[in-house]
């Protein structure tokens, strides 16, 4: 059966969470959604679809101009907005659609809960379950920051203080993984896996999307963020650690298709710079 159906625009890291946790799990969850842009298009609901022009007539259909990411009206349920207060994507249900689970770290935490049975990624006690936590809770501050950043590069609102202050994010937030993983390599709590670095490698893959707007930044006169000789320097276990677990087939998957897109996207810009 399936555990959970998430509706998302697509790929996204935050979803990449609870599909990843889900493999390692061997549990099912269903994925609805479409690219970023035709999100708008779509009936944000338990039962999500394409809008039709039966829809527009529904009298619990609420229009509401987007508050986050999409600059155009989002159509929701009446429904949708009780199971989702926030209104926002990743929005995940339970089968019946009754129970609300949102914000990327819940859903990804529901995951490892109904697939605790045949995998162990949330805790063995409660002091390592709490443990997990604090990674997901400070990874959930970086991705404020970087949300912020990659919403101003995409409406080009981007300047040096944003820049600036993501920068400056990811330095204390590598900082802190980077030390929790010098004493081994395996995963930052208890030295195994679990959905704290599940979460740490979206976060990671979240910030490089900077890539996708690296001709923005280039105009700008800003560096990327994403640096990976610099960040290979200054945080050598975290980093290595990211690129271990991205070479593991569950997480490789999703995530591959999406980093070597973006990494076409940057060595094409560089290589249009040189030229010019
Ligand atoms: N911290 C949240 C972020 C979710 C979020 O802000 N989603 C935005 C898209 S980036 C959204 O759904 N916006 C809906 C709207 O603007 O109405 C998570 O990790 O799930």
């Amino acid at each position: 059966m399936t555990a959970l159906r998430i509706f998302s625009y697509l790929p996204n890291p935050r979803i990449m969470k609870a599909t990843i946790a889900a493999r390692l799990c061997g549990i099912d969850v269903e994925i609805r959604g479409d690219k970023p842009k035709n999100l708008v298009d779509w009936l944000w609901d338990f039962e999500a679809h394409k809008l039709s022009d039966n829809d527009h007539k529904r009298v619990d259909v609420i229009a509401q101009p987007s508050h986050t990411g999409f600059n155009k009206t989002l159509y929701k349920t009446e429904n949708f907005l009780k199971a989702h207060p926030f209104g926002t994507v990743p929005a995940a249900f339970s089968p019946s659609g009754e129970t609300g689970i949102f914000e990327s770290n819940s859903i990804l935490r529901a995951v490892a809960r109904a697939g605790k049975e045949k995998c162990s990624l949330y805790g063995e006690d409660l002091y390592e379950s709490s443990r997990i936590d604090s990674f997901l809770d400070v990874s959930l501050v970086f991705a404020r920051q970087s949300q912020v950043y990659l919403l101003a590069l995409s409406q080009n609102e981007c300047n040096e203080v944003v820049h600036k202050e993501t920068a400056n994010a990811l330095n204390n937030y590598l900082t802190g993984m980077n030390r929790a993983l010098s004493g081994g390599s395996d995963g930052l709590v208890n030295n195994k896996l679990s959905i704290a670095d599940i979460c740490f490698v979206c976060e990671i893959c979240q910030i490089s999307r900077e890539r996708a707007h690296i001709e923005k930044l280039n105009k700008l006169n800003l560096e990327l963020i994403y640096n990976r000789k610099i960040l290979n320097r200054s945080f050598e276990h975290a980093m290595r650690h990211f690129d271990n677990l991205c070479d593991r087939q569950e997480f490789s998957l999703e995530i591959a298709p999406l980093m070597d897109r973006l990494s076409r996207i940057a060595d094409q810009a560089h290589g249009t710079a040189l030229k010019d």
